[in-house]
């Protein structure tokens, strides 16, 4: 037969990118289970056709080469051996098995890395089988960059899940702390064609200032405000003041939705232009009119992310930012701190599981508060090595690759390699799973029905989309929730926190993650309450609409009341666990030393999502080389040129890093990308080379931020020293 008469037409397919936090609608051209190509849906209300490299690459990720696509075993050498899924899954539980019935039940950890955020049966199998593990042992992605969000949203609102975000549709003044959304297409904020809409910011006559120590895409392109790293707490505080001292307060305003708001002075007593110039590297001037531009604008919104949470007082800095949209008047108002309208009710949704928490219990080592039933990922070593009841023994491990993304990450991987049993759910062999016990292959978003489980509360315009399936799965590649599914079976467990599912179980049903998430979405606010409401919501219409369903325009505004969970219905501003932060900022002393001079944050790029894009050959392009970006005159001060091979140390590790000279970097800052240094069986990224952040971040309590146990990973002090000359210097 040629190849004419077999080949079947193509379809195209409306979805969305399961890749990052944007979640931009696509359209797939599909034929004969292969997607031939991936654009931008024109027609998707939030992304209105964009799409990034990544997105349009990611065919070359599912045909991967060295994707795994069988259960791997490892064998007494350290190389894997492929099995059959029945061989390695009756394995595991028996080893599994033998753990708990050692050491209990509370002896196995469970980890959640990012890409669950777009996979909600892992994320809820996972969340599950910490749950019926009743362990303490379950860390998640979260305790790197955005634990502070969930204690504040927690605090502030009373639900760790209650998120404002900027309503950026509208607003005429936008402050940017440490967000580079012209590369990282945002996160808590899922906005779409984001460098248009803050370029529409500017074109209504309006402003967009980007707080960061690098001049980035973003910065570029609006007004660059440089800061020394960590500053953000400081500048927030000085800004908050100025509205005091001024009389700028919306006192109307937080007598109505807050309380507590009396304390704020007090709160900020010890602020002081001095020191606020110190740490920030700004004039304590140019900070006040800021404070009063904000203030004069028609509307306006300040929105933090990463460079506002990686450092060490991110809860702080995450309250000072929510309490000063609120103090100039911006909360919950067009243009401002706005909350959304999901087609899922998370914060509802973790409620009624009790997922939703802050300080039920703390860590068995450090003493640490669980944050939304978790425990920070920075603890994990030393809960792996302490000895006593509750030590852990087993990891399973569901889309991580910690052994990068993790601080100290060497400490993490030789860890790691204590444990009696890990499991791990990746399509590749990373530098973390090669020393899993079991890697199991996964289906990738584009293989499984999704709807955007984590970012549909953040939409800026309020949509509902659930696909089905774009493709069949590569291979034995199964979905995460059927993986954890099996094994949970085999030691007995059904993974859910409900008491319901427990005892659905013990009847021998076992509800499907897409059924127990349809079922809730049919009974929520926006559900079809079973043909109650024939408008409303079920995944039969979304996969019957085949694309996305906006469910209006913007986001809501005027439902604070609705929105804000604690009984007396208010914004809670006083608390103690605030002005204890308050007070160890005040007298914290200064990171750099001589010994350390420069300060190490960290850069995202266009072409990588965390760690694990960097095995495709059209994201990896050859040109892609990794380097530590420093200022001219910092190169200057140290003797070092351009393309110069250095050791960067930090009182944690030392890496070593070619140099690249550029002012877009502020004088004293050294940038570098993380997650670059890869080992283990993903050929491609581990002959790009580079060198791994993380070795240089610290894991030690006093290094992270303590209300939350965030991780600190930018602002590290740290020196930089010339091993070689660059080819052109040894030339000269
Ligand atoms: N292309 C791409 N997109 C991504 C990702 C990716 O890896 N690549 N990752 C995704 C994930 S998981 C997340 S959480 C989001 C993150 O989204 P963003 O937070 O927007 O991402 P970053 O690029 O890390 O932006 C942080 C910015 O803070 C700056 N910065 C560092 N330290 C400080 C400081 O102390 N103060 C201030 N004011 N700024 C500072 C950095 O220079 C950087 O520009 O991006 C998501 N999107
Ligand atoms: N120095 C420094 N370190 C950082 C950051 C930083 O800014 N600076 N950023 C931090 C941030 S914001 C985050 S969110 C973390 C992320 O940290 P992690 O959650 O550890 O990392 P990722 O690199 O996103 O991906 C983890 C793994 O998931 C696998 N994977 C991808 N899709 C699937 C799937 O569908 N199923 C399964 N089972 N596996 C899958 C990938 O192959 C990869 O090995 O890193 C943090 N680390
Ligand atoms: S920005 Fe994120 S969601 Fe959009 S196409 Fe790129 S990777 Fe996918
Ligand atoms: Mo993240």
């Amino acid at each position: 037969m040629t190849q004419a008469a077999t080949a079947t037409a193509t379809v195209d397919k409306k979805i969305y990118c399961g890749i990052c936090e944007a979640a931009c609608g696509l359209i797939a051209t599909v034929q004969d289970n292969e997607v031939l190509k991936l654009r931008g849906d024109p027609d998707h209300p939030q992304s209105q056709g964009f799409i990034c490299p990544k997105g349009a690459s990611f065919s070359s990720i599912r045909n991967d080469p060295d994707r795994v696509l069988r259960p791997l075993q490892r064998q007494a050498d350290g190389t894997f051996r492929e099995v059959d899924w029945d061989v390695a899954l009756d394995d595991i539980g028996q080893r599994l098995g033998a753990v708990i019935k050692a050491h209990g039940r509370e002896s196995v950890g469970v980890f959640l890395g990012n890409p669950n955020g777009w996979n909600y049966g892992a994320f809820l199998w996972l969340v599950g089988m910490a749950a019926a593990l009743k362990t303490k042992h379950f860390y998640t992605a979260s305790s790197l960059d955005i634990n502070n969000y969930w204690v504040v949203g927690h605090l502030l609102y009373g639900r760790n899940l209650a998120n404002p975000f900027p309503d950026i549709a509208h607003t005429q003044f936008f402050v940017v702390l440490g967000s580079n959304l012209v590369v990282s297409h945002g996160s808590m904020m899922t906005a779409g064609r984001v460098k248009e809409k803050l370029q529409g910011i500017v074109d209504r006559g309006g402003r967009v200032v980007v707080v960061d120590p690098r001049r980035t895409e973003t910065a570029q392109n609006f007004e660059w405000q440089p800061i020394t790293p960590d500053g953000d707490p400081w500048l927030v505080a000085a800004m908050l003041k100025t509205l005091f001292d001024e009389n700028l307060v919306d006192t109307a305003g937080l007598k109505e939705k807050t309380s507590g708001w009396e304390s704020l002075p007090a709160l900020l007593s010890g602020i002081t232009p001095q020191r606020v110039e110190a740490e920030t590297g700004m004039s304590y001037a140019a900070i006040q009119q800021l404070a009063r531009d904000f203030k004069a604008a028609p509307s306006a919104v300040m929105y933090g992310r990463c460079g506002a949470s990686l450092g060490p007082f991110s809860t702080l800095t995450k309250y000072l930012i929510d309490v000063f949209n609120i103090a100039s008047g911006n909360f919950d108002r067009r243009g401002g701190w706005v909350f959304g309208r999901p087609m899922i009710d998370l914060e509802l949704f973790t409620h009624l599981f009790k997922v939703d928490g802050y300080d039920r219990w703390r860590t068995r080592v450090d003493n640490f508060p669980e944050v939304l039933g978790s425990a920070p990922l920075a603890c994990m070593p030393r809960e792996i090595r302490t000895p006593g009841k509750g030590q852990m023994r087993a990891l399973l491990i569901g889309a991580g690759n910690i052994a990068t993304t993790s601080c100290a990450s060497n400490d993490m991987r030789d860890a790691l390699g204590e444990l009696d049993l890990i499991i791990s759910l990746d399509p590749y062999v990373t530098e973390t799973n090669r020393q899993a016990h079991y890697i199991l292959p996964p289906t990738l978003w584009i293989e499984r029905d999704g709807m955007p489980v984590f970012s549909q509360s953040h939409n800026t315009v309020p949509h509902a989309q659930w696909a089905p399936a774009t493709v069949q799965p590569r291979g034995e590649a199964r979905h995460d929730w059927w993986i954890i599914d099996q094994i949970c079976k085999r030691i007995g467990l059904v993974p859910s926190g409900s008491r319901v599912a427990q005892w659905l179980g013990k009847l021998g049903i076992r509800l499907s993650p897409g059924t127990v998430v349809d079922l809730f979405m049919r009974m929520a606010p926006e559900g079809d309450w079973f043909g109650l409401r024939p408008n409303g919501l079920s995944r039969k219409k979304l996969y019957a609409t085949g694309g996305p369903i906006k469910l209006q325009d913007d986001p809501p505004v005027g439902v604070w009341r609705k929105k804000v969970h604690h009984k007396d219905k208010k914004v809670h501003l006083q608390h103690a666990i605030i002005i204890e932060e308050m007070r160890r900022m005040l007298a914290r002393a200064p990171s750099t030393s001589e010994a350390f001079p420069l300060r190490l944050i960290s850069q995202r790029e266009l072409q990588s999502q965390n760690s694990w894009l960097h095995n495709s050959p059209r994201l990896m392009t050859a040109n892609r080389v990794h380097r530590l970006r420093m200022n001219p005159n910092d190169a200057a001060r140290f003797g070092l040129h351009e393309g110069d091979t250095c050791t960067v140390t930090s009182a944690h590790g030392a890496i070593t890093s070619p140099i690249h000279l550029t002012d877009e970097m502020m004088e004293g800052v050294v940038a570098l990308p993380q997650s670059w240094g890869h080992r283990g069986g993903w050929k491609h990224a581990v002959a790009a080379g580079g060198s791994s952040y993380n070795e240089l971040t610290s894991n030690a309590v006093q290094d992270m931020d303590l209300p939350s146990g965030n991780a600190v990973l930018n602002g590290i002090a740290v020196r930089v020293q010339r091993v070689a000359a660059s080819a052109a210097q040894q030339a000269a």
